[in-house]
């Protein structure tokens, strides 16, 4: 009894110490990059959820009141600007809140993540011609705007509102077609701080 132990508390040699950290590192090397990768995609998962959510909550106010929210952001608010939480102008029909306290963007909590009527063109299904504003004047549309994307985050998420991810050129492509599209409908290259706009209607 006491031998076996006595065995057990020599521990490890160093060469069986080496051995251990160099499996260690060699699965650290496999696993880090896939936990990161999980940790990115789900961040953008919780964004598209929260344009879902606000998505809801713009169609019930509309109800509502006949107006979009004119602007609701998160930092920098003053009471003008989160209608969606509170209703400081007292505006007829109101019967909020919308939601309960302003959202944060996942993908950086200093970044913007807010909805507002904004005047902006939308080509939905990417034919070339806009179906929300014409030419480069803008019309008045809801929309969600959020920044400090990457370009690889900015496409992931155009993927899972439009589907779009694999049209990289042309007036389709994820960029600048479909209800999620980049604030300058331009290929963001390697940017790492895309901002994005999503449709969420017009009057
Ligand atoms: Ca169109
Ligand atoms: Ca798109």
């Amino acid at each position: 009894m006491f031998r076996k132990n006595a065995k057990a508390e020599q521990g490890f040699t160093l060469i069986e110490m080496i051995g251990v950290l160099a499996i260690i590192s060699i699965l650290a090397a496999i696993i880090a990059p896939k936990i990161f990768e999980a940790i990115a995609n789900s961040k953008i998962s919780s964004l598209a959820e929260g344009i879902a959510t606000v998505r809801t909550s713009v169609t019930s106010y509309y109800k509502d009141t006949g107006n979009f929210p004119t602007q609701w952001s998160d930092g920098n608010s003053t009471s003008q600007n989160q209608m969606m939480v509170k209703n400081p102008t007292a505006l007829r029909g109101w019967n909020g809140p919308y939601l309960d306290k302003a959202l944060v963007n996942p993908i950086n909590p200093n970044g913007y993540l807010r909805t507002q009527q904004g005047s902006w063109t939308f080509d939905i299904d990417g034919d070339g011609t806009n179906d929300y504003g014409t030419g480069t004047s803008h019309a008045t549309v809801s929309m969600v705007w959020f920044n400090q994307l990457s370009a690889d985050q900015a496409k992931q998420l155009s993927n899972i509102i439009d589907s779009d991810g694999d049209n990289t050129t042309g007036n389709n492509a994820w960029y600048n077609a479909g209800r999620a599209r980049t604030s300058n409908s331009a290929d963001p290259g390697t940017s790492t701080n895309v901002t994005m706009f999503v449709f969420l209607g017009s009057r």
